[in-house]
């Protein structure tokens, strides 16, 4: 199972590299690679592991933030529906968006950041995802909250991009126009 020390941190190169698809179909060694980023966001939400293991919990996990440069993410979180949204996804690409944005009230953290950068992170506020899943069915999701949000954090991490890049660096929590704010 992936522990935190298996987690590069902000400053490490692979975190700014764009990350090369994944040749489909999938091997068996990109399949393990994916389970592992699900384990480790589910391990991590699950109490006695995540304390046992002393791991910071996450509701999404890319590949290059296990040092892999690849085209891989897990989501696993619950929407403002209390539905559970729950993605192994390889390839993943943003389709479409709206050009509406939004934001969480409470700024957003990174597994790879060690310390807080508080700010508000402009994302859009419904996106069109495509992606395939473990096992190699195309799938296309429609997503607005904090799902569209973890989406657009994790498929950033594909592209050398990290949350605070967003962030105002003189004005952190300048009102985002005509964003929709979403408390967590
Ligand atoms: O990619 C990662 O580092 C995991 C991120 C994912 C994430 C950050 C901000 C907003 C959405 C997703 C976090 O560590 S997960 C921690 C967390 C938990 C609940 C809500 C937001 C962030
Ligand atoms: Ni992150």
């Amino acid at each position: 199972m992936l522990m935190m020390d298996d987690i590069i941190r902000d400053g490490h190169p692979t975190l700014r590299k764009v990350a090369q698809e994944v040749s489909m179909p999938p091997s068996e060694e990109d399949k393990e690679i994916l389970r592992s980023l699900m384990e480790y966001v589910k391990n991590s939400q699950n109490e006695e592991i995540a304390s046992k293991y002393g791991l910071r919990p996450g509701i999404g996990l890319a590949a290059p933030q296990i040092n892999v440069s690849k085209r891989m993410i897990a989501v696993n979180l619950l929407d403002e529906k209390g539905t559970q949204i729950s993605y192994a996804l390889f390839n993943p690409k943003i389709v479409s968006h709206s050009v509406e944005k939004a934001y969480l009230t409470s700024g957003e953290g990174c597994l790879s950041v060690d310390e807080n950068i508080p700010g508000y992170v402009p994302r859009f506020a419904r996106i069109t995802v495509k992606g395939v899943t473990l096992d190699g069915e195309e799938v296309k999701l429609r997503l607005k909250g904090l799902p569209a949000i973890c989406f657009q954090h994790e498929i950033d991490h594909l592209n050398g991009i990290m949350f605070y890049d967003y962030i105002d660096k003189h004005d952190p929590f300048k009102p985002i126009e005509g964003a929709i704010a979403i408390e967590r």
